[in-house]
């Protein structure tokens, strides 16, 4: 039996590579947070076929429970266990806010799991991949970025990150384990959080088109972004752990655009033509038709330290892992305000 354990199940990414797994016959594990409001809409057409655990990245005894539930079950059948860790505290700005739970979670809980995974009896049959992130590469050293680009992370879910990134080599490394890193650039879909940049303007455009919201509010709209779409991501991440060997790998399309391009590419789909005026906080984005105001800015949404820019060149991925994507960004957008 091939058997799949996902952290952070209940997010996008959680979601597609549920079904991905699913598919390829894999029976599914998933640890979810309990939560006083619903958090499984993503997964709720696939929950009878998921075997879920209450559990959470701050609590090792709840993970080494939950390995060795799984392991126990299989024994000696069991072919592979591959544990994705996908679960943490993902939002760049909130990171700003809460930052020891964001370490705690997004770089102590790499460990948890990789000390769980190194006691375990059947460690040489657990496989171990950790969604590690453009936001390494930060104050970009390079353009555009690779997997020999130095990081300069940016916030605190960025160091925190490193760290999960660099104690995932050091596993490796020490132990023998087969972990190794994505070093995913931005992805997106119609099950992306909402407040990140791609689903609140794609949300928002929906809402004006319908008449139901006037404008989005906006902070930093010139940082550039190199957007691909999570389904063709997670697809990245199981060739990860298929390898003779685990190596670390970067996923991305290769393009990039900035916020306000992506905002003109969303009205556009719609046909509302935006059009510019205005500088700094006082810009603003209006419908050439109607002179109505359709995008507004404001500071509270600006971060203490910005990643301007980031492009990835996932040449190594392509080239070793056979990986290519297949939905480019106007594909993404028409997906996101489609659905
Ligand atoms: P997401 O939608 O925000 O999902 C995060 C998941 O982690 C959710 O299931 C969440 O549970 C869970 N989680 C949060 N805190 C946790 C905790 N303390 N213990 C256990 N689980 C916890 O994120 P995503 O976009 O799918 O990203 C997946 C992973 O890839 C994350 O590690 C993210 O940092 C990383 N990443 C994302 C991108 C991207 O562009 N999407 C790029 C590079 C790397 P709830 O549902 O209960 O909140
Ligand atoms: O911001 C700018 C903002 O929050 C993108 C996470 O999945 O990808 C994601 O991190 C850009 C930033 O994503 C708003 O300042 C302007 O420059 O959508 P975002 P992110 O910070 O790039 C990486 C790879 C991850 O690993 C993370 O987990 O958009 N921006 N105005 C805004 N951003 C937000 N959220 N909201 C705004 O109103």
């Amino acid at each position: 039996m091939k058997v799949g354990l996902i952290t952070g199940i209940t997010g996008q990414d959680g979601s597609y590579l549920s079904e991905l797994l699913l598919k390829k016959g894999y029976e599914v594990w998933g640890i979810c947070r309990r939560s006083s409001s619903s958090n499984t809409m993503r997964i709720n057409h696939i929950i009878d076929k998921l075997n879920l655990r209450y559990g959470d990245l701050s609590d090792s005894i709840c993970i080494n429970n939950i390995l060795t539930e799984i392991t126990d079950k299989y024994g000696d059948d069991l072919i592979v266990l591959e544990v994705y860790n996908l679960g943490a505290m993902s939002h760049v700005k909130v990171s700003f806010d809460i930052p020891e739970y964001c370490s705690d979670i997004d770089g102590t809980g790499v460990l948890r799991l990789l000390e769980c995974i190194k006691n375990n009896k059947y460690k040489d049959k657990i496989r171990f991949y950790q969604a590690s992130t453009s936001e390494l590469y930060g104050l970009a050293q390079n353009i555009p970025q690779t997997e020999n680009t130095p990081f300069y992370p940016r916030s605190p879910y960025a160091c925190a990150k490193l760290y999960g990134y660099w104690i995932t080599i050091n596993y490796r490394e020490c132990f023998n384990i087969y972990a190794c890193n994505g070093i995913l650039f931005n992805h997106e879909s119609p099950r992306r959080g909402d407040t990140f940049v791609t689903k609140k303007i794609t949300s928002g455009v929906c809402n004006i088109k319908k008449g139901k919201q006037d404008y989005i509010t906006m902070g930093n709209i010139y940082s550039k972004r190199d957007w691909g779409h999570a389904k063709d991501f997670v697809y990245g991440m199981w060739l990860m752990l298929q390898q003779d060997k685990p190596v670390d790998y970067v996923l991305s399309t290769g393009k990039h655009y900035s916020i306000k391009e992506f905002i003109e590419m969303s009205f556009e789909y719609v046909n509302i033509n935006i059009k510019w005026k205005g500088e700094g906080l006082d810009e603003i984005g209006y419908d050439e038709d109607t002179g109505k105001t359709l995008i507004v800015i404001d500071s509270k949404y600006f971060r203490p330290t910005e990643v301007d820019t980031l492009l990835g060149d996932s040449t190594k991925a392509m080239l070793e892992l056979g990986w290519k994507y297949k939905y480019d960004i106007k594909g993404i957008i028409k997906e996101m305000i489609d659905t």
